[in-house]
């Protein structure tokens, strides 16, 4: 189309009619009345607060579309090397409120929306959560996308448009955690661009024959399926930067199957239509674990070969040489999820653009780069070869497996070469690992087809070196092995879910929101006003609000009152054995029964405690689920009694989500991140809770330790052992075992107190117990002691208020560097070779 003109007609009227942003009150209100007229079809006598919400959403989207459309378009123009984020899961929660803040346009839509007979506060809790998702991996992904738009970087996130987001999470009256789906589109879903003309082909099983001597093939069987694109709009915190994200939907290639339709078979018509809509169905619950489940295999294959198929037709756009491939696309690889990349890139450039192998693989190796997000070996996937084989299309003359055995085959001979005759190595760094079924493993693969591989914090980085990739850091050289400490976004983390602190902070630091949202380091300004006893009580003053208003919450959602005068003390992420939930319950077992062996006089003495705990564990993760059950019944039996219920009260929230910790987190007092050390790659709400004011009480584990670099050992709780010491922990406890009575008495007689039943039938808890008192593979026999010396030094700091108060200080002003600007700005220039890309203004 390059003759044609653009545009059709006068390029004046198109001009003069284009939509401009809103931003006086008044078009704003009318913009409002205009969707709930046109797009609702409903009027000012039939509208209730969801109605309010919708029509608010549409608005607001409208106004992310002036600046999404002038973002792509100046892309497209400039032409600047682009980033991609390829990522199973992005954790986006709501929108509305981010999007507000980051147009700048929050004031204005308040006001209104007011003006309407509606509160902007009512509206945005109508919001359902986006919650495509697990944990830190998604989330981080989604702190990311709002770091390169407010960075002004050319990047975009590729991932799928889960219909089931992750499973909402109900308690049952024994204290057993249900699972119910997430319908979150019923609603429809204002933020998405559904690009009914974006389609790719995805093709799975099947064969291809060779079509006499030409080398060519054709394909036939199997099941061909169709990725539409849905774009997300992703707008930048004080600029007219709006990324996108792209997320694939799978629809069956042709409606139903006329064959059988026209035989009277109705079922078998729409049987494959059915299958083909299941690859984008629901999100896999699970997190650390590899299940070897064909559906999640043929959600990654989906997702790769739809989104490289969209980057190569914008890379050809350009009307480049594909040898300039790398100088123009950098690909991220969010953990080993999409790792059939690498392959299919291989494939597509062997096959269809004909290179020769030696160059494919070079464009390859500098186009890809791989973030590894823990070395837990139960994490680290596998497939099996007869799955793989079975699955994904085979084409001649090239297919996937063949792809992965060549890989292979060049990369052992170059081990061979430089470690001769060092045949455990070779099995060990084979992509291959031999036995029945062979499995194909992914992050050795991923590792070789890359060009560099990263932890997310110093420690985890440390032991991706030493441990997982101790080979490949031996083959490639360390450089090749780096660390990018994750971070978070302050716009959602602070100035979202804490908007009074963030307006003392700028207020006190005499300057715009919007430069130290943008550059988090000035945070360090807080640091002279620390004694400055107004700015002090202002600080608590908000803290205690933001006390309340957790309380308001847990009070009209599960109808229960909370002491908001005791210490908040709060564990909130999923349920896993790693984590030590377990540590943090029996802990408070511990304290409770101290406290039923006082005399009242001496209880009053103590520090008032509330702890809190909010977590999903994976569906079929039945120790953590137990955990939950322990968690439930400890507090029904706790808050009840007379005797302590003044000094220690706990609260299991179900159904954690994004929206639930931007209330939890701006309240707490202290947290807790205690993982097993060497466990815990990074952990992100550490990070949340301190530039909120909360102190950490943690281990020497993930980015724990940078915290405390960064605010100081005086300001952070830490205990347990560390990493080092932990593998020989583990060879004791298996082959010179201590009785849990001679190492800690103390927690003996906790485990002893809920197998009598203190919480209900014991017995019930008699497999969780026994993690412990047998193999205890998290150490918290070893930890026990140290923990409870922690806490007791937790409370007696808190006796302090004043010296608390400063230390909440210092840890938000020494948080800068936690900012995933930082983190995104470190991989565009180490990593991807990107730069800025700003958007003029007009
Ligand atoms: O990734 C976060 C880190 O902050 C956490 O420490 C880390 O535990 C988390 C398989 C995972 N690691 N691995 C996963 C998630 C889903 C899945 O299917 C593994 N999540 C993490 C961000 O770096």
């Amino acid at each position: 189309s390059g003759k044609e003109k653009w545009p059709r007609g006068e390029e004046k009227i198109w001009k003069e009619c284009s939509r401009h942003l809103d931003e006086d009150v008044q078009s704003i209100t009318k913009s409002v009345v205009n969707h709930v007229q046109t797009s609702l079809a409903r009027q000012a006598y039939n509208i209730d607060d969801l109605g309010a919400y919708q029509a608010a959403a549409l608005s607001v989207r409208d106004n992310l579309l002036v600046n999404w459309n002038d973002t792509q378009l100046h892309y497209t123009r400039k032409a600047p090397k682009r980033a991609y984020y390829l990522s199973l899961e992005f954790l986006m929660g709501r929108t509305l409120d981010n999007a507000l803040l980051n147009l700048g346009l929050k004031s204005q839509y308040k006001d209104g929306i007011k003006e309407l007979g509606f509160s902007l506060e009512d509206i945005l809790e109508q919001e359902r959560d986006a919650a495509l998702g697990n944990g830190g991996l998604g989330r981080l992904a989604a702190c990311y996308l709002d770091s390169s738009a407010s960075q002004d970087l050319p990047l975009w996130g590729y991932g799928l448009r889960y219909k089931y987001g992750i499973f909402q999470q109900l308690i049952s009256p024994e204290g057993n955690q249900l699972e119910a789906p997430d319908p979150w589109l019923d609603n429809q879903n204002p933020w998405e661009l559904p690009r009914l003309d974006v389609t790719y082909d995805v093709r799975f099983y099947g064969h291809a024959e060779r079509i006499g001597e030409t080398g060519r093939a054709t394909w036939s069987g199997g099941q061909e399926v169709l990725a539409v694109a849905y774009d997300v709009m992703i707008p930048g915190c004080g600029t007219k930067n709006t990324n996108n994200l792209r997320l694939w939907e799978s629809k069956p290639k042709r409606g139903f199957d006329l064959n059988s339709f026209n035989a009277g078979n109705y079922e078998g018509a729409v049987e494959s239509s059915n299958s083909a809509a299941a690859i984008t169905s629901v999100l896999y619950p699970n997190d650390h674990t590899t299940f070897g489940k064909e559906l999640r295999l043929k959600q990654q294959y989906f997702w790769t070969a739809a989104s490289l198929a969209d980057i190569l037709r914008r890379f050809k756009n350009l009307g480049k040489p594909i040898s300039e491939f790398p100088d123009f696309v950098a690909i991220q690889l969010n953990d080993t999820h999409p790792t059939l990349a690498i392959p299919e890139l291989m494939r597509i450039l062997v096959d269809e653009e004909e290179l020769r192998w030696d160059k494919a693989w070079e464009i390859v190796t500098n186009t890809f780069f791989f973030t590894n997000h823990t070395v837990l070996p139960e994490a680290l996937e596998k497939w099996p070869v007869p799955l793989l084989e079975h699955l994904l299309p085979r084409r001649v003359p090239e297919r996937h497996l063949q792809i992965i055995y060549d890989i292979n085959m060049q990369f052992l001979q170059a081990v061979e070469k430089k470690f001769p005759g060092d045949r455990d190595r070779l099995a060990r760094m084979s992509i291959i690992e031999e036995g029945v079924p062979k499995q194909v493993r992914m992050a050795n693969l991923a590792c070789i087809g890359d060009r560099k591989v990263n932890g997310v914090a110093e420690l985890h980085s440390e032991l991706v070196r030493t441990t997982i990739m101790k080979d490949f850091v031996e083959f490639y050289g360390v450089s090749k092995f780096a660390n990018v400490t994750n971070g978070i976004t302050p716009r959602r983390w602070l100035d979202q879910c804490n908007p009074e602190l963030s307006t003392l902070i700028s207020k006190t630091l005499g300057i715009d929101k919007t430069v130290w949202l943008k550059d988090l380091t000035k945070l360090e300004g807080l640091l002279a006003h620390t004694e400055d006893k107004k700015f002090r009580d202002e600080w608590a003053a908000i803290k205690q609000r933001n006390k309340e208003r957790l309380a308001h919450h847990v009070q009209t959602t599960l109808g229960l009152t909370v002491n908001t005068h005791a210490m908040f003390d709060v564990q909130i992420k999923r349920l896993h054995e790693y984590k030590r939930q377990t540590l943090n319950i029996l802990g408070v077992i511990h304290r409770y029964l101290t406290l039923k062996a006082m005399t009242p006089e001496e209880r009053k003495k103590t520090n008032p405690r509330v702890v809190f705990f909010a977590g999903k564990a994976a569906p079929a993760y039945y120790i953590a689920k137990l955990t939950i059950r322990l968690i439930v019944n400890v507090a029904r039996v706790i808050n009840d009694d007379p005797d302590t219920k003044n000094y220690l009260s706990l609260y299991f929230l179900p159904d954690y989500s994004v929206s639930l910790a931007e209330v939890l987190i701006p309240a707490s007092d202290i947290s807790q991140h205690i993982s097993t050390a060497g466990t815990e790659a990074s952990g992100t709400s550490n990070m949340k809770f301190c530039l909120n004011g909360g102190l950490l009480l943690g281990t020497v584990d993930g980015a724990n330790i940078e915290i405390a670099e960064e605010v100081g050992e005086s300001n952070v709780f830490f205990f347990g052992h560390l990493t080092p010491a932990v593998e020989d922990l583990r060879y004791q406890h298996l082959y010179h075992p201590v009785p849990v009575e001679e190492k800690s008495p103390a927690l003996a007689n906790v485990l002893n107190q809920v197998s009598a039943g203190l919480f209900g039938d014991g017995g019930v808890y008699e497999p969780l117990l026994n993690t412990i008192r047998q193999s205890d593979y998290y150490l918290i026999t070893d930890d026990f002691d140290s923990y409870i010396s922690a806490l007791n030094m937790v409370d007696e700091a808190y006796l302090d208020k004043d010296e608390w108060v400063k230390k909440s200080i210092r840890t938000t002003a020494k948080m800068g560097k936690f900012s995933s600007d930082r983190a995104i700005m470190d991989y565009a220039q180490e990593y991807w070779n990107i730069e800025q890309t700003p958007v003029p203004s007009s």
